[in-house]
């Protein structure tokens, strides 16, 4: 498709519906909720915030631009008493605002010389993927399209480009996922289970590694568990469809002796609070996640 050319050649995937879904999207997720299918508290902190409308930047918009960019795995080494850990952030906690841009800049270049808007849809960009045809729905929940299984980063975006050919569709499940349970026998939280194929997202490790620092992990958490500074890569990890990406990563950097004990006391105020920030930024992280995450993986 015109629009997806350039992002194509650079490796991206895309998809296009109509606006005229946005009732439809609102559904997938509220009619859940109506069912009492999610935890209350977790609906309330992270699905609440979506706008299944136009945007008022752009009330002409007539289609809904989904658009999948592959992303490694991120290795950050930290220094601790003698020892050197090579730890992990899962594909996509990395360069949101450098994808968008880059993702906007190359749909723009597609259609030039004629001159489309595109703003950044707030909708959840998972069901508008698998509902676009563009990914399909792993039974641990999580989005995959060809080549890069799950490392992709989603984007929506709305634009005034024509919906000529809308691709909504029903959600599909990976053909494996049919057969397999390797992912719901490897989460140790238990939140992908056999009698739903919704996860119980409150029992999430990414759910409770991304609270803020005063939040306590639950007592039945085995810090063991932890295998990422936030997230969680332990159901991509075994899944068949990401054999090939599985070593697919990138180092970001590191930090010495120094710098780690100073992230793992936590007490960041002033001019070294600062500086340490700004190296947490080129890396992809910021200071609000420390020490809580990296305590269980380094002590
Ligand atoms: C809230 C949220 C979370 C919450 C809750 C997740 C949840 N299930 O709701 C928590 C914090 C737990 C979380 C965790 C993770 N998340 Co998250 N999360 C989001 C967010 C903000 C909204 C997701 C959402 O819409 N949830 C609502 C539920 C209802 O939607 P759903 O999970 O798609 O559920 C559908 C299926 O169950 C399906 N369904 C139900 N029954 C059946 C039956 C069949 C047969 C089929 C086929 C389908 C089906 O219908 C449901 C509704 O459409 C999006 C960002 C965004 N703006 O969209 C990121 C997002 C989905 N997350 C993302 C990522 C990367 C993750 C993690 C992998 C992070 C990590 N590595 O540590 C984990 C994965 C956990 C997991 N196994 O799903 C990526 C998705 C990448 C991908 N390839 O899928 C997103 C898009 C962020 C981004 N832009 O990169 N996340
Ligand atoms: S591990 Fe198996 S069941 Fe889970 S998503 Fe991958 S193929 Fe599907
Ligand atoms: S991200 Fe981790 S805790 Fe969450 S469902 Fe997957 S394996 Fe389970």
């Amino acid at each position: 498709m015109e629009i997806f050319s350039d992002l194509e050649k650079n490796g991206c995937m895309g998809r296009i519906i109509s606006v005229e879904h946005l009732n439809e999207i609102r559904e997938e997720i509220e009619s859940r909720h109506r069912k009492g299918l999610f935890d209350e508290t977790l609906y309330q902190e992270v699905l609440t915030s979506f706008k299944y409308r136009k945007p008022v930047g752009l009330p002409s918009a007539k289609s809904i631009a989904v658009v999948a960019v592959p992303q490694p795995t991120i290795k950050i080494k930290f220094h601790w008493r003698g020892r050197v850990f090579s730890l992990i952030l899962p594909p996509t906690y990395i360069d949101y605002v450098k994808i968008d841009r880059y993702v906007k800049g190359l749909m723009r270049q597609s259609l030039r010389p004629k001159s489309y808007k595109f703003i950044r849809a707030i909708l959840p960009v998972k069901t508008l993927a698998v509902r676009s045809g563009l990914a399909l729905y792993g039974r641990n929940n999580i989005s995959y399209i060809p080549k890069y299984g799950s490392f992709h980063r989603l984007s929506a975006f709305f634009t005034d480009y024509p919906c000529s050919e809308d691709q909504w569709q029903e959600p599909r499940m990976l053909p494996k996922c049919q057969e397999c349970r390797i992912c719901v026998k490897a989460c140790p939280a238990g939140a992908i289970t056999e009698e739903r194929f919704l996860i119980k997202a409150e029992r999430c490790l990414t759910y409770l590694n991304e609270k803020p620092q005063d939040h306590q992990f639950p007592g039945w958490v085995d810090p063991l568990w932890h295998n990422a500074i936030v997230g969680c890569m332990i159901c991509q990890r075994v899944c068949p469809y990401n054999k090939n990406v599985l070593a697919w990563s990138e180092d970001r950097g590191e930090f010495n002796e120094e710098e780690t004990e100073y992230l793992l006391r936590g007490e960041f105020s002033g001019e070294r609070a600062a500086k340490m920030g700004g190296k947490l930024k080129r890396v992809g992280l910021d200071l609000t996640l420390f020490p809580r995450n990296l305590k269980p993986m380094l002590t």
